[in-house]
């Protein structure tokens, strides 16, 4: 079957909730992905950047495929071999002391909810049903209801009233506005370090360790959602790094298994994974050994491969590149690591309509809102490959 069967059938038989690029992808390798149609591609979007091993990994691949032949759910009313070692690994790599495994990321994002609304009550003595958790301005954490109950986008909320609610929104990269926020009934805030989907909004410098101090002084538990800026995205492990500040719980998924699989987890470095008691959380694929196993070699590829360091070098190469592009109509190049965003002036007439040129030109990213392209391509990308994709991004911006 050719390409255009394929998305006859997706749009026939398929809820219409994306509107994607009319690629129908078959492999990957790497950067690369191929169409059915032969055609190959310079992924610059990574499957928002949970690929950032690139696209299956010798090393993942035998892990999953050796795992899959021994075990591969026991759900939690039993233990299993790889759950223990995945915790013990995650805890040394990322300065944690617990850990609590889910599937997807929205379901990290909610296991934090409820992890610290219980933290206020039990531990902060907030009085009952009153927890207040600050988030952030054009926020994006996922798609459950209680998570697009403080969402900011009229998209994601219009029409799936009514609303959890228990959320105050405040100004992104705005600390004063936070010191404000907070009252005694405030058991968290949550927050990007990097803003991902709202374009790639890096705040101002100093912004995360006025965060850290302000929920210190407060008795205010942060939660950084990591799950786009994390395992090296950014050029560190953790974005936090870059401020050297450290969350109390850190969210991550999307690439703790390269993209095989979904696996997330909430990382703790105080006790509030502690308040939860057994048969008050869990997951029938939460921590399953096939999900463990995926992970902990995710995490060994992006440790013995310095895939954290390539993301910084490159990345910095990368934007560099881009900024030499010579377009009036673009209005900033702007990221970190390899987590890059060029943005259009309101004139330009939209970033899709690059994207779909750029697809043509061998180069697959995807825009965010109207004037925004983000380019994260997988993070073993090479020079080379960069030099190859910015002569590409380079004819079809100027144009
Ligand atoms: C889609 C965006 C990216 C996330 C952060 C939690 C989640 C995400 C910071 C939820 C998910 C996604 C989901 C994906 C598109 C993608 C996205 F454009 F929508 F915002 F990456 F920028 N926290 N991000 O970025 O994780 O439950 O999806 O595993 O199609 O909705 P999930």
């Amino acid at each position: 079957m050719r390409s255009d069967q394929f998305i006859l059938l997706e749009d026939e038989y398929g809820a219409h909730n994306y509107k994607p690029l009319d690629v129908v992808l078959e492999r990957g390798q790497g950067v690369w992905v191929w169409d059915v149609d032969g055609n190959r591609y310079m992924d610059c979007l990574s499957a928002y950047s949970a690929v950032n091993q690139g696209h299956c990994h010798p090393k993942i691949m035998e892990a999953l495929a050796r795992q899959a032949e021994r075990l591969t759910l026991t759900s939690r009313a039993f233990r299993n071999d790889q759950l223990g070692p995945l915790y013990k690994e995650l805890c040394e790599l990322t300065n944690s002391h617990k850990v609590l495994p889910m599937n997807s990321g929205a379901e990290a994002v909610e296991t934090a909810i409820k992890a610290v609304r219980k933290w206020g009550y039990q531990v902060k003595g907030v009085p009952g049903d009153k927890a207040e958790i600050i988030v952030c301005r054009n926020n994006f954490h996922g798609r459950t209801i209680t998570i697009v109950s403080f969402s900011t986008d009229p998209v994601s909320t219009a029409g799936f009233g009514p609303f959890t609610p228990g959320f105050r929104i405040i100004e992104f990269g705005d600390a004063e506005a936070l010191e404000a926020a907070v009252t005694e009934n405030t058991v968290a805030f949550l927050v990007e370090p990097i803003q991902g989907e709202a374009g790639v909004i890096i705040p101002p410098d100093g912004y995360l360790k006025d965060v850290r101090r302000i929920c210190t002084e407060n008795n205010v538990v942060l939660i950084l959602d990591e799950i786009q800026t994390g395992l090296g995205r950014t050029g560190k492990l953790l974005a936090e790094q870059h401020e050297n500040i450290e969350a109390d719980l850190t969210l991550i998924g999307k690439a703790l298994s390269g993209g095989f699989y979904p696996v997330s987890a909430v990382l703790s470095n105080t006790e509030v994974l502690g308040v939860l008691k057994p048969g008050e959380h869990g997951s029938t694929f939460g921590g399953n050994p096939l999900a463990c196993a995926v992970a902990r070699a995710a995490l060994k590829v992006l440790v013995e491969e310095d895939l954290i360091e390539n993301a910084a070098d490159i990345g910095e190469y990368f934007k560099a590149g881009l900024a030499k592009i010579d377009n009036p109509k673009i209005r900033e190049v702007r990221g970190r690591g390899l987590l890059l965003a060029v943005e259009f002036t309101p004139d330009a007439g939209g970033a899709r309509r690059y994207c779909e040129r750029l697809k043509d030109a061998g180069l697959l990213c995807k825009e965010t809102h109207e004037t925004i392209i983000r380019f994260a391509p997988p993070l073993v990308i090479t020079r080379e490959e960069v030099n190859w994709a910015l002569e590409r991004i380079a004819s079809v911006l100027s144009g």
